[in-house]
């Protein structure tokens, strides 16, 4: 049986609900062969406050993983921590050689809970090396804010503007995630596709168990482009996905609750309303 080939050019989350691991997971419940260009390993120290460690791996080490996964060729692939301006042109360099034309730019800057940006430079490098690549692009408000320019993104007019913004460099479709931050009474997200605003709402849910909700979400939308979808339909069906996963988010230790990757398939999804503003 062919398999659609999903990548993931990301960092390890060692604690296994977010990064390559919420990608893998995410992958093989749509379906899909998922490979992995690993950025960097993250640890998490459980003498210090769950505290987290990144450690980059070799730029040559990247390279030879890239030059692995798309020699093999891959249906879609997303991007999610990559820690320094060498590791973003890299993966830039690596996407636009492959020619892929399915690519999700997570563009995770932050861990949930720490509010460090990983380093200042790694905004241009991703506005020069990712938006020009990505046809999908899944910031949350924080990073839509960094991307755009436009600093703190609080309500659903502000995402408005940084989704346009984000087009303007080049993210063809653009879904900025709202999370707890949002002023608003629903969870939602912001679907922009350059002429369409569309907002996705479901219930909030009462849980810190999120961990790696954002690198299932695009996981997910990655998975159903490389399963055949068109974007509108792999962005609300990833919403659905994710939702799923969030309601079933379960406490791993003290520290960190995880996402339940494969709560959509277990146990159905939650209502997810769309409506065009
Ligand atoms: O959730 C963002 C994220 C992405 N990638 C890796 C992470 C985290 C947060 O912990 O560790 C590798």
């Amino acid at each position: 049986m062919a398999l659609k080939k999903t990548l993931t050019i990301a960092g390890s989350d060692t604690s296994g609900g977010a990064g390559i691991q919420a990608d893998l997971k995410t992958f093989q419940e749509h379906g899909t062969y998922g490979m992995t260009a690993i950025t960097v390993i993250a640890t998490m120290d459980p003498d210090n406050n769950w505290n987290h460690g990144v450690y980059t791996l070799p730029i040559d080490v990247l390279k030879e993983q890239l030059k692995t996964a798309l020699s093999v060729g891959v249906d879609a692939l997303k991007t999610g921590m990559l820690s320094t301006e060498d590791v973003i042109r890299t993966a830039g360099e690596g996407i636009r050689e492959s020619g892929t034309s399915h690519v999700v730019i997570d563009p995770v800057m932050v861990c949930k809970g720490e509010d460090e940006v990983l380093n200042p430079g790694v905004v241009d490098a991703m506005i020069e090396h990712l938006l020009p690549v990505a046809e999908v692009i899944t910031p949350n408000l924080l990073e839509a804010g960094f991307l755009s320019g436009l600093g703190p993104v609080k309500t659903i007019d502000d995402m408005k503007k940084s989704a346009e913004k984000l087009h303007e460099l080049g993210a063809k479709y653009v879904v900025i995630k709202g999370g707890k931050r949002l002023q608003h009474e629903k969870a939602a997200d912001l679907y922009f596709d350059g002429d369409k605003f569309l907002l996705l709402e479901t219930e909030k849910v009462d849980t810190t168990y999120n961990h790696g909700a954002g690198c299932t979400f695009a996981a997910a939308i990655t998975a159903n482009l490389a399963n055949g979808l068109g974007v509108e339909e792999a962005v609300l069906e990833a919403k659905k996905f994710v939702a799923a996963a969030i309601v079933h988010g379960w406490q791993l230790n003290e520290f960190v609750g995880p996402v339940l990757h494969g709560a959509k398939n277990e146990f159905g999804v939650p209502d997810v309303t769309v409506k065009e503003i």
